[in-house]
């Protein structure tokens, strides 16, 4: 079995080489899986267009595999990238962590153990958000809320749902495409979690941080890419839930009031009632829009998942042709 361990980078000349060297540490004292296979690990890095030496460290590192941007994509790009290079030579499991050493990589087995049992298809290492040292009172907050709002959309119980250190099954991984350019992890949770995998949390430790989050510039710019995130990730995946509920209620609504309009009518009322008549024609047509709107989107979402569903076959061909 290979499990393959993927480090999205940018910049990182001064924490990666400790973050390399506590992998390999821990991959040597693992302990022994259930399972009876013989695990190869495997580390990849991916340099996103850093414009420090991150590559050459990265080289001089002796990693099995690096890739590089030529330019600065994102981490959400990055990610992608690693998923799809991970695959391509052979990874049966992906095991995801930060290049600043953020993550106990001595926790590498709690986040393998449910995908080697087959208990999960992705695990995320849930930090201990309410006692950790580091985070301030409305950090905790947040990310709190965060994870709730994410648990909800994706119908999963993830605990630290922007956690970055996570392992995923093959399966998993190439079922999963992120359309965001900020971060992928609210939304591939969202995704998987809605497409039916099972996503799991199992705690996980922290080293003391080496630097500031690149990520998290402040709460706010934070709170705001995330809001951005969940919106779009709603739009992609759940458009068509949330339109239909205020089209019934526009639809029903303008039916009642035609309804009472009809009813003076017939009773000879002296006055027209045409403001009755308009209030009711708008919220018909804004209920009409709607509904063409939630159409659109159930039909896209189909295509969606077609195209999904070919890119897997695709991925599942060429590992069969290697
Ligand atoms: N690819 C890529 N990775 C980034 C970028 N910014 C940060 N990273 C990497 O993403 C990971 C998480 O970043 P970090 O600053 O630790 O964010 P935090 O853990 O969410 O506070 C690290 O491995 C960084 O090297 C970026 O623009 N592109
Ligand atoms: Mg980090």
């Amino acid at each position: 079995m290979e499990v393959f361990i993927q480090i999205p980078c940018y910049n990182e000349e001064s924490q990666l080489r400790d973050t390399v060297l506590d992998i390999r540490a821990s991959i040597r004292n693992l302990p022994k899986f259930d399972s009876d296979e013989i695990i190869n690990y495997k580390i990849l890095i991916i340099d996103d267009g850093s414009t420090d030496k991150t590559f050459f460290l990265a080289k001089e590192l002796d990693v099995d595999y690096v890739v590089k941007h030529p330019s600065n994509r994102g981490l959400a790009f990055a990610f992608q990238t690693g998923m799809i290079n991970c695959l391509k030579f052979g990874a049966d499991i992906i095991v995801n962590t930060d290049a600043d050493n953020q993550y106990e990589a001595n926790d590498i087995d709690k986040i393998l153990n449910p995908i080697i049992n087959r208990e999960a298809d992705i695990v995320i290492g849930a930090r201990p958000i309410s006692s950790h040292f580091e985070f301030s009172t409305s950090k905790k907050f947040f990310q709190k809320l965060g994870s709730r709002v994410v648990r909800t959309l994706s119908k999963t119980s993830v605990v630290d749902a922007p956690s970055g250190f996570r392992a995923i099954s093959r399966e998993a991984a190439s079922k999963i495409n992120i359309y965001d350019t900020y971060t992928y992890t609210l939304e591939s949770i969202i995704q998987a979690g809605l497409g039916g995998l099972k996503v799991i949390s199992v705690p996980i430790r922290v080293n003391k941080s080496s630097r500031k989050s690149r990520l998290v510039k402040s709460n706010f710019n934070y709170i705001y890419k995330s809001l951005l995130t969940i919106i779009r990730t709603i739009l992609i995946y759940r458009a068509s839930k949330i339109t239909l509920l205020p089209c019934l209620i526009l639809y029903t609504g303008s039916f009642i009031i035609y309804f009472r309009w009809i009813l003076i009518w017939l009773s000879d009322s002296p006055r027209s009632h045409v403001p009755s008549l308009v209030i009711a024609s708008v919220m018909f047509f804004t209920a009409s829009q709607l509904l063409t709107i939630s159409f659109n989107s159930f039909l896209h979402g189909i295509n969606r998942r077609l195209l999904e569903r070919i890119l897997e076959d695709k991925e599942k061909r060429k590992m069969d042709e290697i």
